[in-house]
């Protein structure tokens, strides 16, 4: 029986994995082969999944941990999606403050599935833009963790090229080719689609690295875990109905982000990302904040104004969960009255992710 593509893509929080497995998909099936996607993060209420099945690609979620602590459900998914769908290719995205992925996914797919899937080099997703803050933030957990999965990966595909003045890019492949020299480094862009065919290629159409690549990583997993619960998780999901005036999704949206990108208590944490979306059932508008220096930027606008919209929000920043979380509601709060719409929170979940401890951890071939 022919083999299943696997790709697991890693990379810090808000680098883009979602955007590029997506883009990805769409280049493999304008290929003549079909692609389907794994979600995964802390949380329940997740925004990649929607981002997903808006495109109408076959999506599954893997919640409520990271693949290495649910490898059973990433399992289950697997065979779920090979049963129902039979695809070409997995691509599954792995949560953005999770590292060690080797030992704990890709060894243990290749050891226990290999006879069923093909496990693709593995690389991680390089937001330029926040290579060169880490380098400000050097010696603190979370700069550990970042550099972790930089070591972890085989291939760095630095994203976002569009966002990156030509001279910082070419400053911030000779740091990475100087770091990592064994590292291939692929710039691509998801939103101009430049540099995707190069990533297919070398990811899933003729990948030229070979297990050998797969180094041990060393880590210090109470580091890594303190780092992991650094940054608090918070999702919300509400009911938003309109009073006088209809909700403009992308004005709801814009006004929520610049509140919290304005407000004075998340000034100095790192955000991994806030997300916003807003959906009447039929299409989805959605929104992230990854760095509050940098502009709000929108995946989709599909949604046009409307009565009612049930809105999803997923947050990643440091801090007490608690904390996080009424900043959160406080914006949320405010944007209501600012656009005169009447909010029902209806579930959340605000937590600090737990030390990992991965299903399986094989340290070497
Ligand atoms: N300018 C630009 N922005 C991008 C690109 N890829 C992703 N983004 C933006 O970066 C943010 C985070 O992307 P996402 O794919 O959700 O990152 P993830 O958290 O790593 O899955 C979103 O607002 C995207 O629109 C890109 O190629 N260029
Ligand atoms: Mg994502």
């Amino acid at each position: 029986m022919k083999k299943v593509k696997i790709l697991l893509l890693s990379g810090f929080l808000g680098a883009g994995k979602t955007t590029t497995a997506l883009r990805l998909i769409s280049h493999v099936e304008r290929k003549g082969l079909s692609a389907v996607y794994i979600a995964n993060d802390q949380g329940s209420l997740l925004i990649d999944t929607e981002m997903g099945e808006g495109k109408g690609i076959v999506t599954r979620q893997v919640g409520n941990g990271c693949f290495c602590c649910r490898f059973e459900d990433l399992i289950e998914a697997v065979q779920g999606l090979i049963a129902e769908k039979q695809p070409d290719v997995i691509i599954a995205e792995a949560v953005g403050s999770c590292t060690d992925l080797v030992s704990t996914v890709i060894r243990p797919l290749k050891k226990y599935y290999g006879a069923q899937l093909e496990v693709l080099p593995f690389p991680v997703v390089l937001d330029g833009n926040r290579y060169a803050d880490m380098q400000r933030l050097l010696g603190t957990r979370l700069s550990y963790l970042f550099t972790k999965q930089i070591e972890d990966a085989q291939i760095i595909g630095l994203s976002k090229s569009d966002s990156i003045p030509d001279d910082d890019r070419a400053a911030f492949i000779a740091a990475l080719h100087q770091q990592y020299p064994a590292k291939p480094v692929i710039t691509y862009s998801s939103q101009t689609g430049d540099g995707i065919a190069e990533f297919a290629d070398a990811l899933i159409f003729t990948p030229q690295l070979s297990a050998d690549t797969l180094t041990p990583l060393e880590i210090d997993y109470e580091t890594y875990g303190a780092a992991e619960a650094d940054m608090a998780w918070v999702d919300i999901s509400l009911d938003l109905t309109a009073n006088d005036r209809l909700i403009a999704p992308d004005v709801w949206i814009r006004t929520c982000l610049e509140n919290l990108r304005s407000a004075p208590s998340l000034s100095n944490r790192v955000i991994g990302h806030i997300k916003i979306a807003l959906g009447n059932g039929v299409t989805l508008t959605k929104a992230s904040l990854v760095d509050i220096h940098k502009e709000i930027q929108f995946d989709e606008r599909c949604c046009d104004p409307a009565e009612a919209c049930v809105a999803l929000i997923n947050a990643r920043a440091e801090g007490q969960p608690a904390e996080i979380y009424a900043i959160v509601e406080a914006a949320v709060k405010h944007t209501a009255s600012l656009t005169e719409s009447q909010v029902i929170f209806r579930e959340h979940n605000a937590f600090s992710p737990g030390m990992p401890t991965p299903v399986h951890r094989i340290l070497q071939d």
